[in-house]
């Protein structure tokens, strides 16, 4: 990515005004893409902190390796060139440096793999659940049902007139500000990807097979993802949509929602009588 100094000052400007403007707003986010965004999205999630942090860990490992190599590259070209060193030397091994140059990625890499093998565990051992959502990639929307809050599912479909483009759907879900929600995901029809970068989650929706993962959102507010997985020709327009509220503000949305969705003909999960039906 080749940004000139100009972009890059109005890049950190926008920043700066985005912080200001989250600060003043209190809590409430509005995770999605942003214009000139060069980083990842705003953490909303305990393992997204983490992602980030393991991330700008690699940012500097990567930075000063780069400077290292080119550093010895530029010596190399300076000082062992034909023209300022026309004899060249005929050493063919030198064991320090040998072993050195072995020893000390090995070193690099264990150092890398301790907080990456912690940040994988976070993810792949999910906690004991307060709620769980179960999600269906379908061409070319989702559906969500809520086992645990009277078994009524529904569709979300792309609302091309709602704001933000692209992102803004008709039947957002809806969960509870730091809960941790178990999230079950399938496919109806082909391999879709459930993804939400605020929460750090990506996970393959895959006909036939549950897959699981988890997050706890920390800040109330929306939040956007996008099918991850190249599922056919709408797949640039099955959004997900995903609004955080306060405890009552969701025992409220559920109450309205099994009204609301009772007789919803892709209601599948609660005709089945609970059992899960695609
Ligand atoms: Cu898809």
């Amino acid at each position: 990515m080749k940004m000139s100094s100009g972009q890059m000052g109005r890049r950190l400007l926008g920043l700066t005004v985005v912080g200001m403007a989250l600060a003043a707003g209190g809590m409430a986010l509005a995770a999605q893409p942003q214009p000139w965004e060069m980083t990842l999205q705003p953490a909303a999630s305990p393992v997204m902190e983490n992602i980030i942090s393991f991330h700008n860990l690699l940012l500097v490992i990567i930075t000063l390796i780069t400077l290292f190599v080119l550093a010895l590259l530029v010596i190399v070209v300076v000082k062992f060139n034909a023209k300022t060193n026309p004899v060249p030397s005929k050493t063919t091994h030198n064991t320090l440096i040998e072993v050195a140059w072995t020893l000390i990625p090995v070193l690099i890499l264990v150092a890398i793999a301790v907080p990456s093998f912690r940040l994988l565990f976070q993810q792949l051992d999910i906690p004991k659940a307060d709620l769980t959502v179960k999600v269906t990639g379908k061409q070319w929307y989702w559906s969500y049902a809520y086992p645990d809050n009277g078994k009524f599912e529904f569709d979300s479909l792309l609302a091309a007139d709602k704001q933000p483009r692209l992102l803004g759907v008709d039947n957002e879900m809806v969960v509870p500000v730091n809960k941790v929600i178990r999230v079950q995901t399938t496919g109806a029809d082909v391999i879709h990807a459930f993804a939400v970068p605020s929460f750090g989650i990506k996970i393959d929706s895959i006909p036939g097979r549950l897959n699981e993962t988890w997050f706890k959102a920390t800040k109330v507010g929306m939040y956007y993802g996008q099918c991850s997985e190249l599922c056919g020709k709408d797949h640039a327009f099955m959004p997900i949509a995903v609004r955080v509220v306060e405890d009552q503000e969701f025992a409220a949305w559920v109450e309205a929602a099994k009204k609301k969705y009772a007789t919803n003909p892709a209601n599948t999960f609660a005709a089945a009588g609970g059992q899960a039906a695609q």
